[in-house]
């Protein structure tokens, strides 16, 4: 069974409802390993990336302004990688069929989600669905120094006049 990543996502209703904890708790019968974890502004440009694939569906307009917090009153999400023998299949059994009346209701979304009158489906997480949609996704919501293993190659660069923010 090969070593796999994925990408765990907090949504902003999962937030809302308070539910990281009940969701990490769930994560964690997979007996995966976290290597990466952090809060993240989600800007229109992200989100758009991230859900580049729905951009022909009637919902995806819904769907940005869900995943950057419009919908719930907040710009944020919570964002992890998980690692571990195939960890893509085993999250998405223990978070459920992305249409919450589908889904098992033990899994995070039977339990959790909703669908909206407006037809978004509020599924409380996001968790990636083949390697090739993890390496794209956690590329795009981690920097190399953000996670504990290098589980992709990563190249040096000398970045000149960047700005950044320092503690002051
Ligand atoms: P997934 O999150 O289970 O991988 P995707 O097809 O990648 O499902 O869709 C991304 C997100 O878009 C879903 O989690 C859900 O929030 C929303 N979504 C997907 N399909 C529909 C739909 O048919 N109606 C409403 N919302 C949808
Ligand atoms: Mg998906």
């Amino acid at each position: 069974m090969a070593i796999e990543q994925t990408l765990i996502i907090v949504k902003p209703d999962g937030l809302v409802k308070s539910l990281t904890g009940n969701i990490l708790s769930r994560l964690s019968e997979a007996k995966l390993i976290i290597v990466g974890a952090k809060a993240v502004r989600v800007s229109r440009e992200l989100a758009s990336t991230h859900y580049e694939h729905l951009i022909d569906k009637p919902f995806f307009q819904e769907l940005i302004d869900y995943i950057m917090g419009k919908l719930h009153g907040g710009n944020r999400v919570v964002a992890f990688v998980y690692q571990g023998e195939n960890a893509i299949q085993r999250i998405r059994d223990i978070v459920g069929h992305t249409d919450p009346e589908k889904a098992n209701p033990v899994s995070i979304r039977g339990a959790y989600g909703r669908i909206t009158t407006s037809g978004v489906f509020e599924n409380v997480v996001h968790a990636s669905s083949s390697p090739e949609d993890a390496e794209k996704e956690i590329k795009l919501w981690f920097q190399p120094s953000e996670l504990v293993e290098d589980i992709y190659p990563v190249k040096e660069t000398v970045v000149k006049e960047m700005k950044t923010l320092v503690w002051a």
